[in-house]
């Protein structure tokens, strides 16, 4: 465990706005005392309310306007602030001082985030992951606004608000919440050939994420880096996490839902407070400028990645969240992100979508924020001291001295100038560019399906299994039979045998589409080619998969211990120790809330009850040694709690190791009913089980034996 970094830059800039009521006395907003916030002023100590009650006034008028509009997509979010390091220097590619000297600690705050849900909806929705990152830099904030998938629904913003109305809930009833699995959502998205890729992304347990500190994080567009010379690489981004990339089942992620529709929100927050600092590798893809047209799709179609068996990942940095936020409102709700706030030496490419993004953000934040000067909010401010002729509007914070408010001016000696490159001045890369104006889309972008092929055949078979089951839940929540239909026609040019397998349990046959399949009119410019018979260059890629991400450590992981009066005390101590020693979180689960008088006669302060929790919020379980501890857990008041619990973490394919004196719970359990070698499930006469416990735990789950495991359910 490390010490939290208790200041930088960013932080001491907050900590002058911070203010703590320790030892204060209440106030009123002019900072009159108040002497009774108990009872408001009246004619009469039954009378009337006085319109004179000014304290009354003040207080529940504030209180009438706390709340601000959410954002219109990504609304419930999560953050905290951290640092970047840079270990390797990028100085050959790009002149952002955060990029080249190696070494260098630049403070951030991150903010993650589901998107279609509102701020009260669940963080384990099937959804798209925001993972945005504010660096503050010494020469002014980069913001690299990213996603937990690297490629999205569609090539051109102009199609965005469709997207986000369709997947939003029905405007007529405002049902479903945080879903996709709706009629209008897979009508657009039958609709959409462009979106396949993306579904299969969203279709695979990518969505729902294990934390939020095990999942990949995706610049998604292609950006230009320019070094001191001028010369122009195209860059993708990634952020690998160093717990590798993990994700929950389905029918968990529902349970969860329900027992702690917080799950990812607390995950962050508690491992930033028990030290363990969630932590990425920070990467760059990096393409020549000239090699831009030597692929077989265009660098500049969101719907395509740049597989790394043909540019690998360099890892050149790491990014460490390891403090949460003071105050939720004022730093993770108000923060304003914008891929249009870069540094010299980054750059925009023409991708259609990024374009539109790059109006869209500072928009938004007018309306949600209230007005031109949500930068200088706290959280949004740079760590350069902003100097302009920007002047007044709503909530202006800044007092700018002086009379000159213009440019060019002799009065104010000329200030502030404009800076010279040398001295650091932005200039926008000069590209060539020439063309007639059209509404229209770029042939090299009509290849929709070879990736979308690409990553299911990357797919180990669980993968792919729980990827068509995440189909059949949501497709069977569209009530119209020719959506559904539409849509197996659109999984059929990706993979027959799956869009048969979704067909049948569908109920619709697999029909061959027509296309174009956009209503529009004759004479449009828009081109929907299909392209069935394209292949991607590369077949295979292992970076898709998850099953491929680091598997070797049990960093966080959270480990429930069961038990009741009797269990073994040192059998306990020996396990706990081992699996703090490797960061992971043990957390004691008794039977109810009282204390449990272990068999040397101490006593542990269970932080669960059964009845408080479920092993969906665990990783792994360990039931207790000790045949006392056994024999109360099987009495009818908990028998069917405990067997629930471990019914359960054995569906899901979780690590279980029963102790000694645990054999009636074994037998009682469907894991008393296997037939089959489980690595994952360590038994009281295992020499080495604490060892063959932590391995199982690293690798998350036994998907491979998902069948087996649910045979016996
Ligand atoms: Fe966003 N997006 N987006 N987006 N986006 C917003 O800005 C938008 C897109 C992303 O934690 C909004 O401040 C358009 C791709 C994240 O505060 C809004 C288009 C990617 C966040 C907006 C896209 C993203 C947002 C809503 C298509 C991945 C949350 C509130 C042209 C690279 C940031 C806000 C946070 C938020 C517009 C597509 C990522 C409305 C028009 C692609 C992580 O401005």
């Amino acid at each position: 465990m490390k010490d939290p970094k208790k200041t930088n830059e960013k932080l001491d800039q907050l900590e002058s706005h911070s203010t703590s009521n320790d030892q204060e006395m209440l106030t009123t907003n002019q900072g009159l005392k108040i002497n009774n916030n108990q009872d408001s002023l009246k004619a009469g100590d039954r009378g009337a309310t006085l319109l004179e009650d000014f304290i009354l006034r003040e207080k529940i008028t504030h209180f009438d306007h706390e709340r601000i509009p959410e954002r219109v997509v990504h609304a419930r979010g999560s953050g905290a602030h951290g640092v970047f390091k840079l270990t390797k220097s990028l100085a050959e590619y790009t002149k952002a001082k955060f990029l080249t000297e190696v070494g260098k600690e630049t403070p951030v705050f991150v903010r993650f985030s589901t998107v279609a849900g509102n701020r009260g909806s669940t963080d384990l929705a099937r959804d798209v992951r925001g993972f945005a990152v504010k660096f503050y830099t010494e020469e002014g904030n980069y913001d690299l606004v990213a996603n937990n998938i690297p490629v999205f629904f569609i090539q051109d913003a102009i199609k965005f608000p469709d997207l986000v109305h369709a997947v939003k809930p029905e405007p007529h009833n405002e049902i479903p919440q945080a879903q996709s699995a709706h009629d209008t959502f897979w009508d657009f998205i039958s609709l959409m050939p462009e979106s396949m890729h993306m579904i299969m992304w969203l279709m695979s347990d990518r969505a729902i994420p294990r934390s939020f500190s095990r999942m990949e994080g995706f610049g998604v567009h292609s950006f230009k880096f320019i070094n001191e010379e001028g010369k122009v690489h195209f860059v993708k981004f990634h952020f690998k996490p160093k717990l590798g990339v993990h994700s929950v089942a389905w029918d968990e992620a529902q349970r969860i839902s329900g027992v702690d529709p917080d799950f990812h929100k607390r995950d962050l927050w508690e491992s930033i407070e028990n030290g363990m600092f969630p932590e990425w590798d920070f990467g760059v893809q990096l393409i020549p400028e000239e090699d831009e047209d030597k692929f077989d799709f265009d660098l500049l179609d969101p719907t395509k990645i740049v597989p790394e068996e043909e540019v690998p990942v360099q890892l050149v940095g790491t990014l460490t969240l390891n403090k949460n936020p003071e105050n939720f409102f004022a730093e993770t709700e108000q923060i304003a992100f914008h891929p249009g706030h870069i540094v010299p030496g980054i750059d925009f490419s023409n991708d259609p979508l990024l374009q539109g993004r790059l109006f869209s953000y500072t928009d938004t934040q007018l309306i949600r924020l209230g007005g031109p000067n949500f930068h200088e909010i706290p959280i949004n401010r740079s760590i350069k001291t902003v100097h302009n002729n920007q002047r007044d509007g709503y909530m202006r914070q800044q007092i700018a001295k002086g009379k000159v408010s213009y440019e060019p001016n002799s009065i104010g000696g000329g200030c502030p100038f404009q800076a010279m490159m040398s001295e650091g001045g932005f200039t926008s890369h000069q590209e060539r560019v020439s063309g007639t104006k059209v509404r229209q889309r770029s042939e090299s972008f009509v290849d929709h399906y070879s990736q979308a092929k690409l990553f299911y055949n990357s797919q180990s078979e669980p993968e792919k299994m729980h990827l068509q089951n995440a189909l059949i839940f949501e497709l069977s929540k569209v009530t119209m039979p020719e959506i559904r239909e539409r849509m197996v026609g659109q999984l059929a040019f990706i993979d027959r045998a799956l869009a048969f397998k979704v067909a049948e349990n569908l109920g619709v046959e697999v029909k061959e589409l027509e296309f174009p399949n956009q209503s529009l009119p004759a004479d449009s410019n828009h081109v929907d080619l299909q392209s069935e018979e394209r292949e991607a260059h590369t077949k295979i890629s292992g970076a898709l998969s998850m099953q491929n991400t680091i598997k070797d450590t049990i960093k966080g992981r959270k480990i429930g211990f069961i038990m009741a009066n009797g269990a073994d005390a040192g059998a306990i101590n020996d396990l706990k120790t081992k699996l703090e020693a490797e960061n992971a979180v043990v957390e004691i689960i008794g039977p109810s809330m009282a204390p449990v008088k272990t068999n040397d006669g101490s006593s542990l302060i269970p932080k669960h009850s059964l009845t408080s929790t479920a092993s969906v919020c665990f990783d792994a379980l360990f039931i207790a040694a000790g045949e006392d501890s056994t024999k109360e857990l099987l009495t009818p008041l908990h028998k069917h709690r405990v067997l629930n619990f471990i019914n359960e973490a054995y569906k899901h394919c979780k690590a279980i190791y029963f102790g000694e004196g645990t054999e009636p719970l074994y037998t009682n359990s469907n894991v008393g009913l296997k037939q089959h070698e489980d690595p994952a499930i360590v038994t009281w006469d295992d020499a080495a089980g604490a060892d063959k416990f932590i391995k199982a735990i690293a690798e998350h789950r036994v998907w491979h034996l998902e069948l087996e495991r649910n045979a016996q359910n």
